[in-house]
């Protein structure tokens, strides 16, 4: 077995097991990224998370020139909203709903224009897709057996939005047993403040949920 890197993280050094970590694109969607989509239609500034995608598609050139694991997830719902509770819809008063249709088609509606992954981070063929109803990708999908299948037991995200469905995910992964490193720069928020205190909360405590490095000390590790 081949000796794990060594990545320069906080709240101490990261471990890293080559062809054993799969890095995690996080909804890295049309409909969170893009006006028109979801994200606008709660109200928000989308173009605070445009910052997160040229860092995250470095990552993903660097895990596909090594051809280690590579999962994606997309938030999104069945067509006949089958799998969206009356809860998740129904909250607040956004402009749009879910399943509402808009400029990119039914918002977060699996195969809409809206709910896929931006160009520019495309999965290609042998990649891991994940749809998820939820905010977290282990609730109500197929993601651990994936994982166990390709022998993950470390995961590095990336992705949007921090504090909501990576931070959700990487806690769900922790309870699993997943060794978990967040990326800074390849990760964002609608609220900058949110960001830098979702990482705040994932590195106190000794690593509670995990750890967190940035984009250059990733790369130094793995050249
Ligand atoms: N609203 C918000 O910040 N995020 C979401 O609804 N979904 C994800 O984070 N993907």
């Amino acid at each position: 077995m081949t000796d794990p890197l060594t990545i320069v993280a906080r709240p101490f050094a990261y471990q890293l097991p080559p062809g054993q970590a799969a890095l995690v694109i996080i909804d890295m969607q049309r409909d969170f990224i893009e006006p028109g989509g979801f994200g606008a239609s709660l109200g928000n500034d989308v173009s605070r998370l445009e910052a997160a995608v040229g860092p995250t598609r470095v990552l993903l050139d660097a895990w596909r020139a090594r051809g280690w694991p590579v999962v994606h997830t997309r938030e999104c719902h069945l067509a006949d909203l089958s799998d969206l509770p009356p809860a998740k819809r129904d909250r607040g008063s956004p402009a749009l709903r879910i399943g509402d249709p808009g400029p990119m088609g039914r918002l977060l509606v699996r195969g809409e224009p809206g709910s896929q992954i931006v160009p520019s981070l495309a999965p290609v063929s042998g990649e891991v897709v994940i749809d998820k109803p939820g905010k977290g990708a282990f609730y109500a999908t197929p993601l651990q057996g994936e994982l166990q299948r390709l022998g993950v037991t470390h995961l590095v995200f990336a992705g949007v939005t921090t504090e909501v469905c990576v931070q959700t995910t990487m806690r769900e992964a922790n309870d699993r047993g997943y060794e978990c490193l967040i990326v800074e720069e390849a990760t964002a928020s609608y609220f900058p403040e949110f960001k830098a205190q979702a990482i705040a909360m994932i590195v106190a405590q000794g690593g509670i949920v995990g750890w967190a490095a940035g984009l250059d000390a990733v790369m130094e590790s793995l050249r």
